[in-house]
């Protein structure tokens, strides 16, 4: 009924079309891997699948920054996971270790990458058995009170865009 007075009417004919206009734009400048709340954009998140008895999974992805002004991330949580901190891997020779980070910080205009081998989310303790296809859901809250829910799938290692093979965990 909503659907044929659209049509049938001329006078709701032209804000349809308006809203139809609309949804296509936001479809359109926000890409199905990408979530944005207020100034903070999230892409390329990924989980790599880790052995069936994993104690923790380690998280990847890239922060933007689009503000003027320099934004924390300070704490992540999801349901799939008891804890979630963040992790820096520091390498010292041969020998890598890491060490948990407060906060991350975003400075104004610019993005901070999660990628193997450098800073990354630990998912402590998965509440289930996460494959390869999985979809967690995550949440990011930064200092300025913006939270961002973004859902993260599950990959093989080898899938990942960046073509990096080997990571710490
Ligand atoms: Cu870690």
């Amino acid at each position: 009924m909503l659907v044929s007075s659209h049509w049938q009417s001329s006078r709701h004919l032209l804000p349809g079309l308006f809203l139809l206009a609309a949804l296509l734009a936001v479809a359109l400048t926000n890409p199905p891997h990408a979530r944005a709340a207020g100034n903070i954009e999230i892409t390329d998140a990924w989980i790599p699948e880790g052995p069936p008895v994993a104690a923790v999974l380690a998280g990847y992805m890239t922060l933007n920054n689009h503000g003027k002004d320099t934004v924390r991330l300070i704490a992540v949580a999801s349901p799939d996971f008891a804890t979630i901190e963040i992790h820096q891997t520091v390498t010292e020779g041969n020998m890598s270790r890491m060490r948990q980070l407060d906060e991350l910080v975003l400075y104004a205009n610019d993005d901070v990458q999660l990628l193997p081998g450098g800073i990354h989310l630990m998912l402590i303790k998965p509440r289930r058995r996460l494959r390869s296809g999985d979809e967690v859901r995550l949440t990011l809250t930064f200092d300025d009170g913006t939270q961002i829910e973004i859902p993260v799938a599950i990959k093989q290692a080898a899938e990942d865009a960046a073509g990096q093979h080997h990571h710490h965990h």
